[in-house]
Parts: C-alpha cells; structure tokens; sequence
C-alpha cells in the first residue's frame, strides 16, 4: 500500500501515545481501564475528546 504510486501519504502524520514523540507533542491515546485504550485523531490535541477510537482488548 505505502508503495502505490496512486496513494499520496504526503499529508499523513503518524501520532503516538507518548506526546514527546508526536510533533504536536501531545498525548493521543489515554488508558481509560486496563484494558481500555482511547485516542485523539487530531493534530493540536483537536477536541481532546479522547473517543476518536476506543479499543478495548480481552485476552483468554
Ligand atoms: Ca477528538
Ligand atoms: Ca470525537
């Protein structure tokens, strides 16, 4: 996909859970129990919602 010459990921930013890493330096995914997991989508924290995407993970 990242080698598709039709895709154009030109304005894609990779964000990450820790803001020091982020360009924006802001937090986008906060533990909201231990396994409930939230993001923010957006560049300058957005809305700083937090419920852009919430994942929950249960292993068995
Ligand atoms: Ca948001
Ligand atoms: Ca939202």
């Amino acid at each position: 996909m990242i080698n598709n010459s039709c895709n154009d990921w030109s304005d894609f930013v990779a964000l990450f859970s820790f803001g020091t890493v982020n360009s924006d330096e802001i937090n986008h995914m906060t533990r909201l129990s231990s396994n409930l997991f939230a993001f923010e989508d957006i560049l300058q924290g957005g809305d700083l919602d937090y419920n852009d995407v919430i994942l929950e993970f249960n292993f068995s």
